[in-house]
């Protein structure tokens, strides 16, 4: 395993000084060290993994030197469209090391969304002309490994990829990452996410869910048993983070009579944010935006988003949402809930970061959950 602060200290060494990217649980123990070591001006957590390879180019063209963007495998998509336009050797020829955690690696258990991600992972870079390694996820390995990357990235000019194995970081141990305001509203704040999910689907029995990427879906999941109810009203969108709110608006479209609860997280919302507009002008009545705001990316390691320092429920309403909310107590939210439904509706509940130790994940497959939801909404 690799210590991040080594690892950290191997790059200042050759010269890079910006980090940025989204963060991933196999990298968890490395963007916690650069949360915490790294000048604030130095590490942009980014809106989505386009967004950082974008910032890192900006940042090359006005430093002159190469940036590190940090993304889980299921965030190359997103990096696809810059990398392909932006940072090619066609185009603009643009270099940047990426770190990409590789999560459903063959051999290696994960979750459905992350099998055919990880099986494709190497070949879709080849794909993308993007040269890349495995780390071996040894210290005395890197010097090498980096030497071939920064080689490569000073010949060709364009990203170079390392690809983390799960287990690539020993685990960091120091301090959280200092964040005045983050931290202070963090201390206020009463209500967990699951106790917001659990508010949400007893005071809406009628509605359907289509619940976000991470542990809401998986709270969502095991509550629908706490409670005896059945699980046919939630799509668990397992992949795809940040299109929750847009499955949800397509499925307002097709139908205008129902009644549709999108659950989001901050970094969900932050990620594909321009939906909010669509939403706000398309205006289904029955459709409900409620985001569960812990100001962090807390299912994979709690890395801090923007969202406690803007106004989610303010850019709602500039997007033309009918009605917004900003909720700190389960009785607000209940309050909030029980608004006449002439939506769009949307919901911030601000919620502690942390879920229980013993949350579980969905025992059903993906393709179970879309089938028993379509058997309902649809009557197919
Ligand atoms: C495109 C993409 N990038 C990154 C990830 C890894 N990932 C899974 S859940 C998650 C955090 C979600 O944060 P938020 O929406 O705030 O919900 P929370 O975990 O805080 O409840 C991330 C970054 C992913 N699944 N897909």
């Amino acid at each position: 395993m690799i210590g991040a602060g080594f690892f950290y200290d191997e790059l200042r060494r050759r010269g890079v000084d910006f980090f940025t990217g989204v963060p991933d649980s196999l990298l968890k123990d490395f963007c916690a060290y650069i949360s915490a070591n790294a000048p604030p001006l130095a590490h942009v957590t980014a809106a989505n993994e386009g967004a950082a390879l974008a910032l890192a180019s900006g940042y090359h063209l006005a430093a002159n030197k190469t940036a590190l963007v940090y993304m889980q495998n299921s965030g190359i998509g997103n990096a696809v469209n810059p990398l392909l336009s932006l940072c090619d050797k066609d185009v603009y020829r643009i270099p940047a090391l990426l770190l990409i955690g590789w999560r459903g690696e063959s051999g290696v258990h994960d979750e459905p969304q992350h099998i055919t991600q990880g099986r494709l992972t190497l070949p879709l870079l080849e794909t993308l002309e993007v040269p890349c390694l495995v780390m071996k996820g040894e210290e005395a390995a890197l010097s090498a490994e980096l030497d071939e990357a920064f080689s490569a990235l000073k010949r060709r000019g364009v990203p170079f990829a390392l690809v983390a194995r799960k287990g690539t970081f020993s685990p960091y141990k120091g301090a959280a990452p200092a964040d005045g305001l983050n931290s202070m509203i963090s201390k206020t704040l009463v209500m967990s996410r699951e106790e917001a999910v659990e508010e949400i689907i007893l005071s809406s029995p009628d509605d359907f869910f289509f619940c976000t990427t991470g542990m809401a879906s998986r709270e969502l999941y095991e509550l629908r048993e706490k409670h005896g109810l059945g699980r046919e009203r939630d799509f668990l969108t397992v992949g795809s983070m940040g299109h929750a709110s847009s499955l949800a608006l397509g499925a307002a479209s097709a139908r205008p009579d129902a009644l549709i609860t999108c659950i989001d997280g901050d970094g969900a919302v932050l990620m594909h944010m321009g939906s909010l507009a669509i939403a706000g002008t398309r205006k289904p009545r029955g459709f409900r935006h409620i985001v569960l705001n812990n100001g962090a990316h807390d299912s994979v390691g709690g890395q801090l988003t923007a969202a406690f320092n803007i106004d989610l429920a303010g850019v709602a309403r500039a997007c033309g949402y009918e009605q917004t909310f900003c909720v700190n107590k389960r009785e607000e939210l209940r309050f909030a809930l029980g608004a006449a439904r002439n939506g769009p509706i949307f919901i911030e509940a601000r919620v502690k970061k942390g879920s229980r130790q013993d949350l579980g994940r969905p025992k059903s497959s993906p393709v179970e959950n879309k089938t028993a939801f379509m058997k309902l909404l649809c009557g197919m």
